[in-house]
């Protein structure tokens, strides 16, 4: 399947317009609604914890964001450290919001804010972008339930693949081909940049849960990613692999233990 690129930068929210609304002030108050979500969160927290068994290991763990904000998210601290030509991305995620998962991950250069996003925005379907270029997945992840997900994109020709629980949803071509995916920029979950690791937008901030995220600057085979989907194997990636030490958390992302194929 091949869908018209589309540049990312149009139908965005005027910044001005935005900031005039006060949000940024409000996020740090005591804001009734984020309270509850506190609140809820230590419940739920204490009684999973209760009926989980202790993790196995430091991969074994999930992030969630409670609720759509400018200022909770996860930085990676890792970066690329040269060009790559392709790539996968894979996650588990469950969707908490209504409509629009938000931005699970975004990946910013220098001069380029949207090097690598994976978003799913207000009435839209989840697009994957490579150097601001998008094309629409095929995906089916908002019934609040857990998903495995994995892109693969590679250089040559722009081809793309999309898989959901394993499955192949959808490929096409001509998605930011020939480009180079840029080293030294910064790997965000949970909101999308528009400037290098910053400036970022409530309404396109991810609502939800992630888990066992993996970056690799190869290209999976179908084999693998169904392996990975159906817990047959676990691989980690080498620019990204899911640990505790490799995820920073901010804004009260929380964390918790778990294992999408206990
Ligand atoms: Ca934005």
């Amino acid at each position: 399947m091949t869908t018209t690129p589309m540049a990312m930068g149009r139908g965005h929210p005027p910044r001005m317009a935005y900031h005039s609304q006060g949000h940024r002030a409000a996020a740090h108050g005591l804001h009734p609604s984020k309270l509850d979500a506190v609140l809820n969160h230590l419940h739920h927290r204490n009684s999973d914890t209760g009926s989980r068994k202790k993790p196995k290991s430091p991969d074994a763990f999930q992030i969630d964001f409670p609720m759509r904000t400018n200022y909770m998210y996860g930085r990676v601290k890792r970066t690329l450290l040269h060009e790559i030509f392709s790539l996968t991305l894979c996650l588990w995620l469950k969707g908490g919001a209504s409509s629009g998962l938000g931005t699970p991950f975004s990946y910013s250069v220098s001069g380029q804010a949207n090097e690598l996003v994976l978003i799913e925005w207000g009435n839209n379907p989840m697009e994957l972008l490579v150097n601001d270029k998008a094309v629409t997945l095929p995906l089916s992840l908002t019934d609040g339930k857990w998903h495995h997900l994995c892109v693969t994109w590679s250089t040559r020709d722009g081809v793309w693949e999309a898989y959901q629980d394993g499955v192949k949803r959808g490929s096409g071509e001509n998605l930011s081909a020939w480009h180079p995916i840029k080293p030294g920029g910064v790997f965000i979950l949970g909101q999308e940049q528009d400037t290098l690791g910053g400036r970022f937008d409530a309404t396109q901030a991810f609502v939800g849960e992630i888990s066992d995220l993996q970056l690799w600057s190869h290209v999976l085979t179908a084999h693998e990613i169904y392996n990975l989907a159906s817990c047959g194997s676990h691989l980690t990636g080498d620019v990204i692999a899911w640990t505790e030490s490799v995820v920073e958390l901010h804004g009260g992302v929380t964390k918790y233990p778990f294992d999408p194929c206990h």
